[in-house]
């Protein structure tokens, strides 16, 4: 139900009425785009809310001379639990800035050198899990298992904390509580106004409670300890004087840079992760070419001993990462203001403070995308590739100084999780699952199973790929698959 807008008059308003967007808005705003084209207004209740996927928009829309990241709807409902931790705080927060100039050498790609060792032992958890899944022919669930690696491994790494995920039938309550917070923070949005919330907001509110007291647990596990400087992110946290003026963060505002940081840390990563898994699984060429790849470095060894170094070197691993992170970016969708009255794109007039929200998983099916977008091919991140392509095309991390500060972390822990399970195991896609993908916020392959069986001396050995760096000489012919 497409009617005309008035200005401008190529922009298509599609009227939801009151029917919503039931518990997958995002993929139902896909919908709405692969119908009306990739710029569109969604009327909601009577609200209005300018979507675009539009390759030529979104780049202009990183002008951060013009443009600056918005608090939509939804995360202004998430800042019920964060308020003005890093992901959810106002441009003009002072505490923006200052977390974010003593937060970022903690990030910065020397530190990942740091985090490496922590990141190989909660791999090696999720790998005695599976061994045993793998011994017992049981099936192990995907998405979960990813979630209690990341958790674990931004619990360690951050905090020095551990959530000892795998120790636990069920997830490790913080995430249940976390999910049903998140998907609090969604539905709201799309909730009629006229409906009695008090029962789900009171549940929310229980909810946020846990999280803030496990927060604190957290903080006091260190606090008074010989520990309290370590250069983790809560040893930034609690001890780091701001540059500018050498004050160190507050209370209330560590406890939100500490919620924020477990959830920001854990949901989106472990969501790339699943899907890579997922697409390769269903894709044995590819995943022959990741194991090409691990084989390569680790040859034969039982247990292999990734350095920080061959991370870097996976970089087949991380073409297939980005790739399903084109498919399915797991933080689907990001908002952005004028600063000043523009034009965006030179045709849409908008008013100061007025809020675009981009479509990434839109965006990356652009025609600047090839004209089978649909199709995963690892291709697509050679270096070549990527050079050829406008720089905007690609934005699973956001845009610009609120761009995602994790990044790295996230690419450092997930390419080396990807190489050392193909490496170890065959992947069998034994219940020929369909993908489903659930919304909380973020996005997941939802009841994504795998069988696996541990791949034999003769799977490993054959030629690395040519001009990949081999450390082991194979030792059998090539056409050993
Ligand atoms: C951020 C981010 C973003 C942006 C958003 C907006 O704009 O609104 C995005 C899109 C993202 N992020 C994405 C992602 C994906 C993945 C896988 C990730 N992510 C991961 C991670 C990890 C960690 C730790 C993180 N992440 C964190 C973060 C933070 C803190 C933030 C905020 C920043 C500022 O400053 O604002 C982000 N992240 Fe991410």
């Amino acid at each position: 139900t497409a009617t005309p807008h008035p200005a401008p008059a190529d922009v298509p308003v599609v009227d939801l009425g009151t029917t919503g967007l039931g518990r997958t808005p995002i993929q139902h705003t896909m919908g709405l785009m692969r119908t009306h084209g990739p710029v569109l207004v969604r009327r909601l209740h009577g609200r209005e809310a300018l979507f675009v996927a539009d390759a030529d928009l979104v780049a202009d829309l990183a002008d951060e001379d013009r443009f600056a990241k918005h608090i939509g709807p939804a995360l202004e409902n998430v800042r019920a639990f964060t308020a003005d931790g890093l992901f959810t705080a106002y441009n003009d927060e002072p505490n923006w800035a200052k977390a974010h100039d003593i937060l970022m050498p903690a990030f910065a790609l020397g530190s990942m050198r740091t985090y490496h060792p922590v990141m190989l032992r909660v791999a090696r958890r999720l790998i005695d899990s599976w061994d045993r899944a793998a011994h017992a022919g049981r099936p192990v669930d995907v998405a979960d298992d990813m979630t209690r690696m990341t958790l674990d491994t931004i619990g360690l790494a951050g905090f020095g904390y551990d959530f000892g995920s795998f120790g636990r039938e069920r997830p490790h309550p913080f995430v249940e509580s976390m999910v049903r917070c998140l998907e609090w923070s969604m539905t709201r949005v799309a909730a009629p106004a006229d409906r009695d919330h008090a029962a789900a907001d009171a549940a929310f509110r229980r909810d946020a409670d846990f999280l803030a007291g496990v927060v604190d647990d957290v903080v006091a596990a260190r606090t008074g300890t010989d520990q309290s400087g370590a250069e983790d992110l809560l040893g930034l946290m609690l001890s780091a004087p701001h540059p500018a003026d050498g004050t160190t963060l507050d209370v209330a505002n560590i406890r939100n840079q500490v919620i924020t940081f477990l959830i920001a840390g854990h949901e989106t990563t472990s969501g790339a992760m699943s899907f890579a898994l997922y697409y390769l699984a269903k894709h044995p060429a590819v995943l022959r070419l990741v194991q090409r790849e691990a084989d390569a470095l680790w040859g034969d060894a039982a247990d292999p001993e990734p350095t920080y170094e061959d991370v870097g070197r996976l970089t087949y691993t991380r073409q297939v990462l980005n790739e399903a992170l084109r498919l399915w970016p797991t933080a689907a969708a990001f908002s952005r203001h004028a600063r000043e009255d523009t034009l965006l794109g030179g045709r849409i007039p908008l008013a100061a403070g007025q809020p675009v929200t981009v479509l990434t998983p839109m965006l990356h099916r652009q025609p600047v995308w090839g004209d089978n977008p649909e199709l995963f091919d690892p291709e697509r991140f050679t270096a070549e590739a990527e050079e050829a392509r406008p720089v905007h095309a690609f934005k699973p991390f956001g845009t610009g100084e609120r761009a995602c500060i994790g990044r790295q972390f996230a690419l450092h822990e997930a390419t080396m999780l990807l190489a050392l399970l193909v490496h170890r195991y065959r992947l069998h896609d034994h219940a020929g699952y369909r993908l489903d993908v659930k919304e909380t916020l973020t996005l997941k392959p939802e009841g994504f199973t795998l069988t696996l069986t541990p791949r034999t001396r003769a799977d490993r050995t054959h030629a690395p790929l040519p001009g990949a760096p081999a450390r082991n000489e194979p030792t059998t012919a090539p056409d050993a698959l």
